[in-house]
């Protein structure tokens, strides 16, 4: 028997009452009467809600799109029923054969379940974001601290406030399915659901933008995806078109050097900070204004990955970063940003200390004006669907909310076009606000009708404005009613141009700055990264003129690059830029948390799992991910009372994967370990006992500057690696007795992790520092 259903009982009572009052009889008017409310004289004044539909109408039951209640939680509204049925619900015995003329005949038209499944099929995909396409996203939460009351009216930043949001983050030039290590600017955008609408921060991890004028968009990108011709190279920028433009126009110096340092190759979504980029407007209570930079700061601090580990990883495991930031969220270790405000007064002239604020190439150091933070964000739940919401999320800087302004960056004025017009392609028409993931939290009633995908049932028959037919509905808010009432700021007097103010012409001083501002291992680093991306550049006139451009960077940094090319080092064109030094710019030099990191644990039959045990353990209580690698997959001491369950196999394993090695002995070669079947064994003869795997992954992890420990017979298998065990982070244990074995050296391990990597490891050279 049929089980009533509520929402069916409640759709037949209105199917019902229409039918009673159809039924009984002409009301004594004449049909046709518009709304179902005599209009006043005059324009109304005030405000009522909408009027419900006449009595003659009704509307689409509310159902989900999967035919499935409403009223019950989100997750239950996914596809529905214990049987597989058609898009219109009727259940389905076969979806193995299309339906023919006998078993050899032919097809019959007729299959409609056929014709259906396959046209669905058909049209899956949409169109990739054409910048940022490949992202991954996660839900959570925003508490504001308050202390930003006193220059905003934001509603979500008064105290205590919790704010649902969601977050994506994503790499800009490679498509949807490219690898997440590349070296590229990450995005970082934010959908704050507040109360008085969506707020949306668009952000990304490095706080200053390539071109000043948003008419330069569609150039640099151009310039930065693959060449039109041969659709090479993935998500790099390491190609002549790329160097070509930059080269060109130097106003992108600033963001390209920030993209050649650890910041274009993060060690995780979840250590990276985020920028605003522009300057807003924050409104206060009483109208007055202030200028603000917003920056996210990651609670586990900023930390990133070497070039060779960033370029393995991608071969390894292309969804590092996505993979990262699920397991995290799964694990409990819920990735935590503080969000913090730059503020500045807002003068006619909007600069600060001779900085100009409308300038999307310059920062303002914090040493000069400090990151005050106003409230925690927390990431703690991942998407059920990709495509229903990591896809289909629709950012766009100009959903502000009242308190929040935008200045007269032209680079932001082009964006506020930008985002809303894109949308149109890729979601297939103006109704995508309406789509789960992009619905606000707050009533609305935009007059705004019809289109694509038109999912809500408008009623009324009004949708402009004046009106009296629908009682002049819906109303204006002002500043009381909660309306987003632009403030009446000055705008400079001018003539109509196409030109930039004087301000925009400095290329090299922040350059410089940045520079001189980073520790001398990181310098090595972006002297590295030059010498790449240049390497992989086929014209030689394209690297002698970024060598121009680095010389007025820095002559060291030419010269170390130019060594590198093969090419001589131009002398700087001017003198180089006086700047004083901004230490916050470093991402060294401090100690951080280290929940989430992922310790890697090589071990055997022959090791003390009671040791691999109890360091597993402490692992895990520290809020960090161990993973127990060895020669094959199954468990250790599978006949004992407590197995240890293997995740990694030597065959399976990278040292790229983990943030710090232990090893538990050394393990002798496994059954694999040999060329013929796995490349990586050819790697080292199995020298000494030793499985070659082990010694490969203990190389790398060595050079990778990671955290080594071990105990008991560790000592052979980093002889082996030929890794000195008085080397600056490798640590092998005095092989106490069980569960102990392990502790100590761990303790040093996670120690160590905190600073992220070992760089006394490796000295700079000494002209860099
Ligand atoms: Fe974007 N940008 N952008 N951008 N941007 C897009 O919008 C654009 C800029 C940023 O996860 C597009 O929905 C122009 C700066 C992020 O969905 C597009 C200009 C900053 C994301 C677009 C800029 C950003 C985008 C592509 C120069 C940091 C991904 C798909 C004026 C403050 C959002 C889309 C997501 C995405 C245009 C410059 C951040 C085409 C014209 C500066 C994080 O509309």
């Amino acid at each position: 028997m049929e089980k009533s259903h509520p929402v069916r009982e409640a759709v037949d009572k209105v199917v019902d009452k229409v039918a009673e009052a159809v039924s009984s009889g002409p009301s004594g008017e004449v049909p046709g009467k518009p709304g179902g409310v005599t209009p006043s004289p005059k324009e109304p004044t005030e405000p009522r809600p909408p009027a419900p539909p006449a009595p003659d109408q009704s509307g689409p039951a509310p159902f989900s799109p999967t035919g499935q209640p409403v009223d019950v939680p989100p997750a239950a509204r996914a596809q529905g029923g214990e049987y597989l049925t058609t898009a219109q619900g009727t259940r389905l015995p076969d979806s193995d054969h299309s339906l023919k003329a006998g078993p050899r005949g032919p097809v019959l038209l007729q299959d409609h379940h056929l014709r259906e499944k396959i046209m669905h099929f058909d049209h899956e995909r949409i169109p990739e974001r054409v910048v940022h396409a490949r992202g991954a996203a996660a839900h959570g939460v925003f508490r504001a601290y308050g202390n930003a009351s006193t220059v905003t009216r934001a509603a979500f930043l008064a105290e205590g406030v919790e704010t649902p949001v969601f977050v994506r983050f994503s790499t800009v030039l490679g498509s949807r399915g490219s690898a997440d290590t590349v070296r590229d600017t990450r995005g970082f955008a934010t959908k704050f659901y507040t109360g008085e609408g969506v707020f949306d921060l668009v952000a990304n991890n490095i706080p200053v933008f390539f071109i000043q004028d948003a008419i330069k968009f569609p150039d640099i990108i151009h310039a930065g995806k693959p060449h039109p011709d041969r659709e090479i190279p993935q998500a790099q920028s390491a190609h002549d078109t790329f160097w070509d433009f930059v080269s060109l126009h130097t106003e992108a110096t600033h963001h390209t050097l920030w993209n050649m340092s650890d910041r274009g190759v993060p060690r995780s979504y979840r250590t990276m900070e985020g920028f605003g980029v522009h300057t807003f407007r924050l409104v206060d209570a009483a109208g007055a204004t202030t200028l603000a930079k917003f920056h996210w700061k990651p609670k586990a601090g900023v930390h990133s990955l070497l070039w060779e580990e960033a370029q393995l990883i991608n071969g390894m495991d292309p969804d590092f970063h996505r993979r990262d930031l699920a397991d995290a969220i799964e694990a409990g270790a819920h990735p935590q940003w503080e969000l913090g405000i730059q503020v500045f007064p807002d003068t006619p002239d909007q600069t600060f200390e001779g900085i100009d604020l409308l300038d999307a190439t310059k920062i303002v150091p914090e040493e000069l004006a400090p990151v005050q933070p106003i409230g925690l964000l927390t990431l703690n739940a991942n998407p059920t669907n990709y495509f229903a919401e990591t896809e289909q999320v629709a950012f766009h800087p100009g959903h502000l909310v009242p308190g929040i302004d935008v200045t007269d960056d032209p680079l932001l004025a082009g964006r506020l076009f930008s985002y809303l017009d894109t949308q149109i392609s890729r979601l297939g028409g103006p109704n995508f606000a309406q789509i789960p993931i992009n619905r606000p939290h707050a009533p609305v009633n935009d007059m705004l009708r019809d289109g694509f995908h038109q999912t809500a049932v408008h009623a009324g028959v009004a949708p402009y404005k004046p009106n009296s037919l629908d009682g002049g509905c819906p109303f204006f808010a002002g500043q009381a009613e909660g309306g987003y009432v632009e403030r009446p700021v000055q705008v400079p007097a001018g003539r109509k141009v196409r030109e930039a103010p004087a301000s925009f012409a400095d290329h090299f001083s922040q350059p410089r700055q940045f520079w001189l501002s980073l520790t001398p291992i990181e310098r090595e680093h972006v002297i590295a990264a030059y010498t790449f991306e240049l390497g992989k550049v086929y014209e030689q006139p394209i690297k002698q003129r970024v060598l121009t451009v680095l010389a007025r960077i820095d002559p060291y940094l030419c010269e170390q690059v130019a060594q590198g090319l093969g090419l001589p080092a131009p002398a700087p064109e001017g003198p180089l830029a006086p700047v004083d030094p901004s230490p916050a710019l470093s991402q060294l030099g401090r100690t951080w948390p280290t929940t989430g990191r992922i310790i890697g644990i090589v071990a055997d039959e022959g090791s003390d799992l009671e040791a691999v045990r109890a360091v597993r353990r402490t692992i895990l209580d520290g809020g960090m991910v161990p993973l127990v690698i060895a020669p094959t997959g199954g468990l250790l001491g599978a006949g004992g009372d407590d197995p240890v369950t293997v995740q990694r196999t030597f065959a399976t394993a990278r040292s790229v994967e983990f943030d710090a090695l232990l090893l538990a002995g050394a393990p002798a070669p496994g059954g694999d370990a040999y060329g013929a079947r796995d490349a990586k064994a050819g790697s080292a003869p199995a020298a000494a006992g030793v499985d070659p795997r082990v010694v490969l992954m203990l190389g790398e992890a060595f050079r990778h500057a990671k955290p080594i420990g071990g105990w008991g017979d560790a000592g052979r298998a980093l002889a082996a690696a030929g890794i000195d065990t008085s080397a600056p982070g490798v640590l092998v244990g005095d092989g106490g007795e069980g569960g102990d074995a392990g502790d100590g050296v761990l303790a040093e391990v996670v120690r160590l992790l905190g600073r992220h990597r070992v760089w006394e490891r490796f000295p700079t050279a000494a002209d860099i520092a």
